[in-house]
């Protein structure tokens, strides 16, 4: 039997200065240390320990040039988590805060996520402490060619097929795999999120976006509610806030705010039409400030150094990054009236936060359910590269609608409770541990 008090006390012993993934697992530990208790087969296998524990992980040294010439060294990883279910599948953060804690969260709710999918994909997150802001492209291209010259000898479209992140878009998508490319000598999909022109997927970009809104369709439809009329609150201001504000739009909501480190931007005619985000993306490529100019142009209000939690909203929908939304904003939100809340980041609520929400009943998505769309779409860029042929943009997106109605449906059977409340948290980590969990039993230690 196993006791969650233990339990933590050892992950936070073994895994010393890594918050993030003591909070992760403390998040998944308690959705199923029922589940394992009552079913003695997992204890036996000795699956929380194995699970929580990363297959491998890879550190190396990054060495780079920059424009005026002086060498550059930063560190580089991949955690290759987990890989019962598929190759090690999962993006590369470049953002001064990696650490390999943070990595470490990352691949553990990867695997789960990717299991999610329904997709033969395991588990993996890689990245670096490098910092792309107000780096110029050819330091963009030079790290990323030094990135890829490490990272080239343990990846491979069967073994581990990274993607992007934060921090890592099409652009350095594209210079690491011509590196890639270049060293192997071999044209394979060992990378999503690849240029449609060198074999990527249409769809890739918006998808996880795309697919958190069919997620929050899906909630909505759940309470005979829809997102014509809903105000929505968007921070962040990368790929995943451009899908989620594009979807969000075209579903007939408003999206009020967006955010970059310095501040968030309040505009009441709604941020999510394709002139604002071409001028966003434009600034978003030359590395620069992308909330305040934003304000400027469009004449929308610019909130300095603060999230957009305190805007009122209907639906509040974190896109930048873990632990973006604490306790204070959740009451802010809570008492402003929210009605349904939408992690499209990973971890982006911290723990309290996200049982504020649940408490007061109101409908909470983790991202690892509802952000599971932008991987889905590379495991289908996986299926289009390993068949050699390429989907139409409306093939993908029907593809991606269902899988995100699926992981909603298994969220539900898994998760209600006896009020009725369904509790996403509950049912997308029982679902995704059950799934990676008995695998793990055939399989065999
Ligand atoms: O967090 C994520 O799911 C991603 N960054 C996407 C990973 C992928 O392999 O597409």
């Amino acid at each position: 039997m196993y006791n969650l008090e233990t339990l933590m006390e050892d992950v936070e012993r073994k895994n010393p200065a890594q918050p993030e993934f003591h909070q992760a697992v403390k998040e998944v530990m308690r959705s199923v240390i029922d589940v394992v208790n009552e079913n003695p087969v997992y204890e036996k296998h000795k699956i929380l320990e194995r699970m929580i524990e990363p297959d491998r992980i890879i550190s190396f040294r990054v060495e780079w040039e920059d424009d005026a010439g002086n060498l550059q060294v930063n560190r580089g990883y991949r955690v290759q988590f987990n890989n019962t279910l598929g190759p090690y599948k999962g993006g590369l953060r470049f953002h001064s805060s990696v650490t390999i804690g943070t990595l470490k969260f990352l691949g553990f709710e990867q695997t789960l996520k990717n299991s999610l999918t329904t997709l033969p994909m395991g588990g993996g997150k890689g990245g670096s402490d490098f910092n792309p802001r107000g780096k110029s492209d050819t330091e963009i291209l030079r790290f990323c060619r030094a990135f890829m010259t490490e990272l080239s000898k343990y990846i491979g479209p069967t073994v581990d097929v990274p993607a992007g992140d934060i921090g890592v878009g099409a652009r350095e998508i594209g210079y690491l795999y011509g590196q890639y490319k270049r060293i192997r000598n071999e044209h394979t999909g060992a990378m999503t999120g690849k240029g449609v022109g060198y074999g990527g997927s249409l769809i890739r970009p918006e998808a996880t976006g795309f697919g958190a809104l069919y997620f929050a369709q899906a909630m909505l439809q759940r309470k005979s509610d829809t997102l014509e009329g809903k105000r929505v609150a968007v921070s962040g201001f990368g790929n995943v806030a451009w899908g989620a504000a594009m979807k969000a739009s075209q579903l007939g909501a408003t999206v009020v705010t967006i955010s970059g480190p310095d501040g968030y931007i309040y505009d009441e005619e709604g941020v999510g039409t394709p002139e604002k985000w071409a001028y966003m993306n434009l600034l978003r490529l030359s590395n620069n400030d992308v909330v305040a100019p934003y304000a400027q142009k469009f004449g929308a209000v610019f909130v300095p150094n603060k999230k957009p939690w305190e805007v009122a909203v209907d639906i509040a929908l974190p896109c930048a990054i873990q632990n973006e939304l604490g306790l204070e904003d959740a009451k802010m939100l809570v008492a402003n009236g929210v009605e349904y809340v939408i992690e499209v980041s990973n971890m982006g609520c911290r723990t309290e936060a996200l049982d504020y929400f649940i408490e007061h009943r109101i409908p909470f998505a983790p991202g690892k359910a509802a952000n599971a769309g932008g991987v889905a779409v590379s495991g289908l860029e996986m299926s289009q590269n390993a068949m050699h042929i390429s989907w139409s943009t409306d093939e993908v997106d029907e593809k991606l609608h269902q899988i995100m109605e699926k992981i909603h449906a298994s969220c539900v059977k898994e998760g209600t409770l006896d009020d009725g409340y369904v509790d996403y948290v509950k049912g997308a980590n029982i679902t995704s541990f059950k799934k990676v969990a008995d695998a793990m039993v055939q399989l065999g230690y």
